[in-house]
């Protein structure tokens, strides 16, 4: 065989292999035998070893990566994946309907009613990215605008076509949908899992997630993932695809897995009785899912339709109620919080609580307590919805056999110090401060948080370590720690000890609001912290500030302004301060900072910037002084749009507020105009 026969021969077997993909892997029904597909894909093997140079990216032999990745890169998404709004009952289904109905007649058009109905898959979102038909990159959702690059992982998924079926292939096309694992899959998964004894899954959706999350596609190739397209972000194609059916009829030509129980239809009412018979048959299915999701069908009326925050006005999820389960209230223990809160938690007997053994479950405060008349040893309720903790709903007393009331404590249950209940509120709290052991936890870790002192791989778990072996007492011991000293710790290596050297290091350049946010004084949150740096510009004069002037700060009251003064009125705390400082953290004003015409304007971030994300957009105009809210008032100066705006635009219009695009916003922040 010469180079042209073999690159067509490639060509011919590797469409046939793709076809065979297809019927088995989407439409679950293979027209050869398993022993005729692999002499298929060796045929294809043996060409393209002879003839390494006719290797194509899409060829079904590649689906593997040969290297592993270090990490995951960061992938800015060209059109938001944004959330779906949610409904939780047939009121607020109503109202979706009538919303869609009053918006579409201001645009003088008038709703056909129809609606496209499809499952809402438990799974990961993903946006699959393809140029000229062939896959180029693929994206984990993230925050809906910034994802994961998990392109080497997603090649490995069989469903998903690395070369788009059929005709009509479009310049670009982005598919969305959702990664998921079936319960047969989940179920296989973890048998194998138990024999080589490594880590189990709690339910299919970590599943699909832990192994889409892998840094070697190897691991994922082994995973019986599965995928449902459920739309398109960008589409740069010659075809006119004008309903959302159209659509998935298309990705399904193109060899996409859509849901089987994708449907047409017509009002209110048929949605309702859709999302009726799905949840009978919900346990049936051969994947988890969590609710249905009802789109407007034409995509002109989508188009007049937008978006309202981060989600369409033209779609919406009806969830189903949060799943409970039944079990028994082993005992109620006490967690002490950052701020020395007192929550009772139940320890339960374990119970799976729609594919997640649950062992705890919050009961808030002892109000609820009391209000739920939750005794030890009761059979309870238990309730899971999504990420929420599991909370107790309510008793079943026809159970009842012997129990015992909980009582408060009047000590703290890991420091000993005495426990209030300050007038007006819920809570009872540790008076231990910092010398409470479990407060203390929880105080370093919001001083080395995010938003706080920035301290990359300071976690909870370290944080114990240190403390255990006698490292760290407070926040002012952290940078004091010396190489050796973290090197020498537990599971804790050279480079780690290095990169959290770094970290802190780098933690010490911040700014005067974050570090007084780090200093996690009660009440006083990041909003708090910045209007502190932004009237004072000096820790000497906040902490020298009386009350009275304290509360001339805007969102500062009696209550916060007595925290801020007691928090520097105790030696203890100045000493911590005092440590820190000499310890190198320090901050700078630049002139804007003093000086800027940012100062006292008031921002509003609507739509999807393109350049940064709206999270960066308001550090840096917080950065320059300006205060950033979330809606439009009268006292609005400018807001800010990017694309797909939503009801912000429209009210500043209303209001005569001067609005301003992104190109305009840039210039502005870099001082242009
Ligand atoms: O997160 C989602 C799950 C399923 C979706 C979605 C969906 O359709 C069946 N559709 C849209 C338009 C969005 N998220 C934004």
């Amino acid at each position: 065989m010469n180079k042209e026969q073999a690159r067509q021969r490639a060509e011919a077997l590797r469409k046939t292999i793709n076809s065979h993909n297809y019927q088995y892997y989407v439409l679950d029904d293979p027209t050869i035998a398993d022993a005729e597909y692999d002499s298929l894909l060796r045929a294809l093997t043996d060409i393209e070893t002879a003839f390494p140079e006719l290797i194509i990216s899409t060829s079904p032999t590649q689906r593997v990566g040969a290297t592993p990745v270090s990490a995951f890169q960061t992938v800015q998404h060209t059109t938001p994946m944004l959330s779906l709004a949610n409904a939780f009952n047939e009121e607020e289904m109503r109202a979706f309907n009538v919303r869609i109905k009053d918006k579409l007649a201001v645009a003088s058009m008038q709703f056909s009613g129809r609606f496209s109905g499809e499952t809402k898959f438990d799974g990961l979102a993903v946006n699959i990215r393809y140029e000229n038909g062939s896959l180029v990159s693929a994206a984990t959702r993230g925050d809906g605008y910034i994802g994961e690059d998990v392109t080497h992982n997603v090649r490995t998924i069989k469903q998903i076509p690395l070369h788009l079926m059929g005709d009509n292939i479009p310049q670009s096309l982005e598919v969305r949908g959702e990664v998921v694992m079936s319960h047969q899959g989940f179920a296989a998964l973890n048998k194998s899992q138990l024999e080589k004894k490594e880590k189990i899954f709690a339910n299919p959706r970590n599943a699909a997630a832990g192994s889409l999350r892998q840094l070697d596609a190897k691991i994922t190739a082994q995973r019986p993932l599965s995928f449902f397209a459920h739309g398109m972000g960008n589409y740069n194609g010659s075809m006119l695809l004008e309903t959302h059916t159209q659509i998935l009829m298309q990705l399904k030509k193109w060899g996409f897995p859509v849901s089987s129980e994708t449907k047409n239809l017509d009002g209110l009412k048929a949605c309702l009785d859709y999302y009726t018979d799905i949840q009978n048959r919900r346990s049936e299915l051969t994947h988890d899912i969590d609710g249905v999701v009802f789109k407007v069908d034409s995509i002109a009326q989508q188009k007049a339709l937008g978006f309202v925050s981060r989600a369409p006005r033209w779609a919406i999820a009806y969830k189903f109620p949060a799943a409970e389960e039944m079990t028994q209230l082993l005992d109620i223990e006490i967690q002490v919080g950052r701020t020395g809160a007192l929550t009772p938690v139940a320890r339960l007997s374990p119970v799976n609580v729609a594919g997640v053994t649950v062992t705890n479950a919050t009961l808030h405060n002892i109000d609820e307590i009391k209000r739920k008349g939750v005794m030890i040893g009761d059979w309870v309720y238990v309730r899971r919805a999504g990420d929420v903790i599991p909370e107790v709903v309510r008793v079943i007393k026809e159970r009842r056999g012997e129990v015992t009331a909980f009582v408060m404590p009047d000590c703290c249950p890991v420091c000993g110090a005495d426990v209030v209940r300050q007038a007006g509120e819920a809570v009872y709290r540790c008076l231990g401060g910092i010398s409470c052991a479990a407060q203390n936890i929880q105080a370093i870790l919001h001083f080395a948080s995010r938003k706080a002192m920035d301290i990359d791989g300071l976690g909870e778990k370290l944080i114990v370590q240190l403390i255990e072996c006698g490292l760290v007492k407070t926040v002012a011991d952290l940078y004091a720690l010396s190489h050796e000293q973290l090197a020498g710790l537990e599971r804790m290596g050279t480079k780690s000890a290095k990169n959290l050297m770094q970290a802190m290091e780098n933690s010490k350049a911040t700014t005067l609001a974050r570090f007084i946010y780090a200093l996690g004084i009660r009440d006083v949150g990041e909003a708090t912290a910045r209007a502190l740096a932004k009237k004072y510009k000096s820790l000497t004069l906040i902490q020298q500030a009386s009350t009275d002037e304290l509360e001339t700060i805007s969102d500062i009251g009696p209550v916060v302004a007595g925290n801020i003064q007691r928090f520097f009125q105790q030696t203890h705390n100045l000493d911590i301060v005092q440590r820190l400082l000499s310890a190198g953290i320090h901050w700078e004003f630049t002139e804007h900072e003093e000086n800027s015409r940012f100062n006292g304007l008031s921002f509003v971030l609507t739509g999807s910037l393109q350049k940064m994300t709206r999270d960066d957009a308001k550090q840096k105009l917080i950065s320059l002084g300006a205060n950033v809210t979330g809606s439009v008032s009268k006292k609005t100066n400018y807001v800010v749009f990017g694309d797909n705006v939503g009801s912000k635009y429209e009210k500043a219009i209303a209001l005569g507020i001067e609005i301003i695009n992104e190109e305009r916003f840039i210039q502005m922040i870099e001082g242009k105009t």
